[in-house]
């Protein structure tokens, strides 16, 4: 994620703030951010139930170890999923995987972008609208 961050160019780190604000703050639901990641989940819903199950997913998960270049053992995939199987249903509905979106931008992504605005002594703020 670092290494990512620190190849963007200044614009385009700026969208990427942008849209993480967005994540951030109330306009999330129903934004084209929130649309990427519904498509992302139904693509992952491969049976179209609204559920995602265990085997698929990996899939789901795909970009977000990419971005950490991670290669997962079954045992972290094990438990990420049970982290976000809120419910303990053993499938994981869209309210649980957009929560767990959430964290992570608010714990990994926002944190590890901020280091890299600071760096290029670049100051955006959040926007509220
Ligand atoms: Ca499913
Ligand atoms: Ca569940």
């Amino acid at each position: 994620m670092e290494e990512d961050i620190q190849q963007l160019s200044n614009e385009d780190l700026k969208l990427l703030f942008e849209s993480f604000s967005i994540v951030r703050t109330g306009e999330y639901p129903g934004s084209e951010v929130q649309l990427g990641f519904k498509m992302l989940f139904g693509e992952a819903d491969k049976n179209s139930d609204g559920q995602v199950e265990k085997a698929d997913f990996f899939q789901l998960m795909r970009g977000y170890f990419n971005s950490k270049h991670q290669k997962p053992t079954q045992l972290d995939i094990d438990m990420i999923y049970k982290k976000i199987d809120l419910n303990n249903d053993g499938r994981i509905s869209f309210e649980e995987y957009d929560i767990f979106v959430r964290m992570i931008y608010e714990t990994e992504y926002l944190p590890a972008l901020d280091r890299e605005l600071k760096r290029r002594n670049l100051h955006l703020t959040m926007h509220n609208h």
